[in-house]
C-alpha cells in the first residue's frame, strides 16, 4: 500500500508544480517465482524477495537511462533490486555509485546472520558483494564498493552487523556523531567524495530514519531519530548538490499512519530532494 499512499499524499503533483515533468510508470508486478528455502529457517519469504530483486534491477536498469527514477516501496528489500540496477547503470557509464542509506539500521545482515529472517535486514550486505547471496538471489554482476557507501541516522545495529561493519570500509554515521558534531558536517564530506569521483548517487530513504514523532508509519520504530530539519536539511544539501541520480522510498506503511502525516512528510521530503526551498539562494551555499 506504501505507493498508493504516496500517490494519495500527492507525490507527482508536488514534483509537477517544482517544474519537473513526471511520468507516475505505474506498479511492478511480480511473475512467478519458485519454491526456496535456506538452511536458516527464520529466513522467509525468500522467493519473493530474490524474485522481485530480479525485476526491480531490470527495471531500475531501464529507468535510471534517462531522467532520475524514484523508486516507491514496500519494504527495504526493494533495494536489493534497485540500486544493483542504478550499479549495472554506473558501470556501463564508468561512473562509480556512491550509495546514501538513511535509516535507523544498517540492513548488513547476510542470509546466515540474520536472526529475525526479515529480509529487509539484507540488502546492504547482498549489494556490497558479502558471501552466502550466490545460490538464493540473483548473481551481483556490479556489486558497490562499500567504500562508496555511507548511512547515516544509524541507531540499531545486531551483533552481527556490529561485527561485520567493523571489517568493512563503509562510513557508519550512527546518531551519537550526529548529536556530536552535527548531520551536516557527514554529509557534506560524502558529497564532496561524490563529486570529486564524478559518481552517480543512489539515496535510500528509510521512513524509520525519522524520529517516529513525526514518522509513526513504520513497523520498526526506533526512538531518537532525524528530527524534521535534520531531514529536511539533508535533502536540500541533496538537491544542492545536483549529483543525486535515483531515490528509494522505503518502509512506509500506510496502516500505522496518523491521518497520512509519514506520507505526506515523505512527500515534503522528497520535494526538499527535488528543489523546494524556502527562499533562492545561491547553490552550492552549504
Ligand atoms: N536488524 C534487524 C532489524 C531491522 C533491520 N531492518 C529493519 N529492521 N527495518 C533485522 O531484523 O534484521
Ligand atoms: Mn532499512
Ligand atoms: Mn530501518
Amino acid at each position: 500500500m506504501g505507493p498508493s499512499a504516496y500517490r494519495t499524499a500527492g507525490l507527482v503533483e508536488v514534483l509537477a508544480e517544482l517544474g519537473h515533468e513526471v511520468t507516475d510508470l505505474g506498479n511492478v508486478t511480480l511473475p512467478h517465482t519458485e519454491a526456496k528455502t535456506h538452511p536458516n529457517s527464520a529466513v522467509h519469504h525468500l522467493p519473493e524477495i530474490a524474485g522481485w530483486t530480479e525485476v526491480l534491477t531490470d527495471v531500475a536498469y531501464r529507468q535510471s537511462a534517462d531522467g532520475m527514477p524514484i523508486f516507491l516501496g514496500g519494504d527495504h528489500a526493494l533495494s536489493a533490486g534497485t540500486v544493483a540496477g542504478v550499479a549495472r547503470r554506473a558501470a556501463e557509464q564508468s561512473r562509480p555509485l556512491f550509495v546514501l542509506w538513511l535509516d535507523a539500521h544498517t540492513d548488513f545482515h547476510t542470509l546466515e546472520t540474520t536472526d529475525s529472517g526479515n529480509l529487509h535486514g539484507v540488502p546492504m550486505a547482498y549489494l556490497t558483494g558479502r558471501p552466502g547471496f550466490a545460490d538464493y538471489f540473483p548473481p551481483n554482476a556490479h556489486p558497490v564498493d562499500p567504500a562508496n557507501v555511507c548511512m547515516i541516522g544509524i541507531r540499531s545495529v545486531d551483533p552481527a552487523e556490529r561485527a561485520a561493519l567493523a571489517d568493512s570500509p563503509i562510513t557508519v554515521v550512527d546518531m551519537r556523531s550526529i548529536d556530536e558534531h552535527g548531520i551536516a558536517a557527514p554529509l557534506r564530506q560524502f558529497i564532496e567524495r561524490v563529486e570529486a569521483a564524478n559518481g552517480l548517487l543512489h539515496v535510500s530513504l528509510d521512513v524509520d530514519f525519522l524520529e517516529p514523532d513525526i514518522a509513526p508509519a513504520v513497523g520498526t520504530t526506533v526512538p531518537g531519530g532525524a528530527t524534521f530539519r535534520e531531514a529536511h536539511l539533508v535533502m536540500e544539501m541533496l538537491h544542492d548538490s545536483g549529483l543525486v541520480s535515483s531515490l528509494d522510498l522505503v518502509e512506509l506503511n500506510p496502516f500505522l499512519d496518523v491521518r497520512g502525516r509519514t506520507a505526506r512528510l515523505m512527500v515534503d521530503l522528497t520535494a526538499s530532494l527535488m528543489g523546494r526551498r524556502v527562499l533562492d539562494r545561491p547553490t552550492r551555499s552549504y
